[in-house]
């Protein structure tokens, strides 16, 4: 059972916020089917993450990379928005100046009704040139059916890849520029889902801190990131988002 006295102090700290930021991670998406990436339902048997979302992996292999993203748009495509999303989505009406930067490219949030995302690692549901022609990312060519279809082209020849940032690649400079001005600009930064890992998201809630705001974090698991947050919810998003959104 999530700590009653932590969930309170939290809601009257996001009640009193003028800003509050939330970063999400894979966790909250478990919930909806989706597999986590360190978790012990970790993402398709043999292969990592580390393995496959790497230029290195598309460039050696790009049909078992597409094969990796189909089967991954496969089970998203059939998952639905958990209570998680759900009321994340609700919270920009309810609070203010709220900003929702996510790790994830499964586009849950999205279609949870969360309007402003910043979607730090990409989409899924977008292909791009791996060339970098100035193509247009292409929704259509990234979703094809079946897992064993080859790797959609594009039309200056070159392969399409996923739309995603893979380790070893820069993010977009103007998601992470609106990602550090939300975290360092905010009253309460809430991490929900994330392991903590993975840089520069990982060290976002350390610049909220540095800033002055409160840092919360909901995991089922002990994270990096605990030691320096102010309040801890250990338990599942789906059950301590709801608990937290009737304390509002
Ligand atoms: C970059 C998109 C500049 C693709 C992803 C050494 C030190 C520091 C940094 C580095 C280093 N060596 C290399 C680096 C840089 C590297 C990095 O940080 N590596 C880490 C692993 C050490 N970062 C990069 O490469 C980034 N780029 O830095 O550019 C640069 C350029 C060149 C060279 C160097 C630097 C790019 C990173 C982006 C990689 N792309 N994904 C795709 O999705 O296919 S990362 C991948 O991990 C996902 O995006 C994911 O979102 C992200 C983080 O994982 P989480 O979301 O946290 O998920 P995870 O499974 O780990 O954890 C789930 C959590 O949920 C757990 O804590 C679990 O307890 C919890 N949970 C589970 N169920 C629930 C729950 N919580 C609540 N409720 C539940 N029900
Ligand atoms: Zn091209």
């Amino acid at each position: 059972m999530t700590d009653p006295d932590a969930l309170d102090r939290l809601a009257g700290r996001l009640r009193a916020a003028r800003a509050v930021t939330i970063m999400t991670g894979a966790g909250i998406s478990a919930e909806s089917g989706v597999p986590t990436f360190r978790g012990a339902d970790g993402l398709w048997g043999t292969f990592s993450a580390a393995d496959l979302a790497t230029p290195e992996a598309f460039a050696r292999d790009p049909a078992l990379v597409w094969q990796w993203y189909r089967w991954r748009q496969g089970i998203i495509g059939r998952a639905q928005p958990n209570a998680g999303h759900l009321v994340l989505a609700r919270l920009e009406a309810r609070l203010r100046g709220v900003a929702l930067i996510t790790q994830n490219v499964d586009g849950l949030h999205q279609r949870a009704g969360s309007s402003q995302v910043i979607e730090l690692h990409g989409n899924i549901w977008l292909a791009r040139c791996s060339r970098g022609c100035g193509a247009a990312p292409d929704a259509a060519a990234a979703i094809q059916p079946g897992e064993a279809a080859p790797p959609p082209a594009c039309r200056c020849g070159a392969l399409l890849r996923p739309a995603v940032v893979w380790f070893g690649e820069s993010l977009d400079e103007d998601r992470l520029d609106r990602a550090f001005t939300a975290s360092r600009g905010c009253d309460v930064f809430l991490a929900v889902g994330t392991s903590s890992l993975v840089y520069p998201a990982a060290g976002l809630p350390l610049v909220a801190r540095r800033a002055g705001a409160l840092v919360a974090e909901i995991n089922v698991d002990d994270t990096p990131l605990a030691p320096h947050a102010d309040i801890v919810l250990r338990g599942r998003a789906a059950n301590v988002l709801p608990a937290l959104e009737q304390r509002l």
